[in-house]
């Protein structure tokens, strides 16, 4: 089965792409270490007023010094911190944007979480998603899955016993789907955003939604359908970031045929105001992507 080194080389990146990304998701195994001995709450927020848990404190700080080190990386934007940090030693001109583990508040009831990257390569940590020259996330699941695009489509690659990434399938094709999960207390949700899940439980919808977006992505980008974490009556910016989570997940569902979505326009056209702008995310299938907006033109 072909590894993630040989994928990446027959997809004609750079070697220094390469060795970055290979040294991200290599990282797997160590955090997946880390799981049991962080558990708690590190007692501290975030830069979005959110409790970080004891894992992102630690994946975070492990990744940046690995990152830091690697001397490939001049910007790193992170979700865990409230500006973003510049590597002036750096040899090479890659921005990194991530969230070190998404889905935190289920690391204590053992359910799926990931960590989400995005990587540029003109040096600017604040970019639009369109010009990402790669994006992956890795899923802590049975497997450790790590989907990955450069590009090119989307692949994805399970971690084997010796910590080699081995291709599981690509390029994976989204199909139209109709599952679909939605963050935001249901009394608070919007007009619109009633009538569009409406629409899809009318047609035979399943509704799933675990609180983690890596894994609730997962689900989709195989199976079909929409993730949502909308704007509500009370806050209308939702709750994911745009630069962390939305560009980077955005960016493969694209590769992969599909499509993201404030419910006006594709996320990956807007530029990053700050490191943690938030916006409300539609990502899924094209053909669900395209009706939400025509029922936010309505
Ligand atoms: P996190 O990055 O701090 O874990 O927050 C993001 C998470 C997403 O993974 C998930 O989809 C969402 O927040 C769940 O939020 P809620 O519990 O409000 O449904
Ligand atoms: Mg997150």
């Amino acid at each position: 089965m072909t590894t993630l080194r040989e994928y990446l080389d027959s997809a004609g990146c750079e070697p220094a792409l390469s060795d970055l990304i290979v040294l991200i998701s290599a990282q797997a195994a160590p955090i997946r270490d880390a799981f049991i001995s962080n558990q708690s709450y590190a007692g501290t927020e975030n830069s979005s007023g959110e409790e970080q848990a004891a894992l992102d404190v630690w994946s975070d700080e492990h990744i940046t010094k690995i990152l830091e080190d690697s001397g490939l990386v001049k910007e790193l934007a992170s979700e865990e911190k409230p500006d973003i940090l510049k590597f002036p030693g750096a040899t090479e001109n890659y921005a990194v944007v991530m969230d070190p583990l998404d889905g935190s508040s289920l690391i204590q009831v053992n359910l799926c979480v990931g960590t989400i990257v995005g990587i540029y390569d003109n040096g600017d940590a604040l970019s639009k998603g369109e010009d990402l020259r790669a994006a992956m996330y890795m899923l802590y699941g049975p497997m450790t899955v790590l989907t990955i695009t450069v590009g090119k489509g989307v692949f994805t690659f399970a971690m084997d016993e010796t910590g080699e990434y081995r291709m599981l399938d690509g390029p994976v094709k989204m199909p139209e789907g109709k599952i679909y999960g939605s963050g935001g207390l249901n009394k608070d949700w919007t007009e619109k955003h009633r009538n569009f899940i409406e629409s899809i439980e009318k047609e035979g919808g399943k509704l799933r939604y675990s609180g983690s977006f890596v894994a609730d992505f997962h689900q989709i980008l195989k199976y079909g359908g929409v993730y949502c974490y909308p704007a509500t009556i009370d806050n209308n910016t939702g709750k994911l970031r745009l630069a962390f989570e939305a560009n980077p997940i955005g960016f493969i569902a694209k590769q992969a045929g599909g499509a993201i979505s404030d419910g006006h326009t594709s996320l990956l056209e807007i530029k990053p105001e700050k490191p943690h702008h938030k916006t409300p995310i539609y990502v899924g299938s094209s053909g669900l992507i395209k009706r939400l907006e025509e029922i936010y033109r309505e």
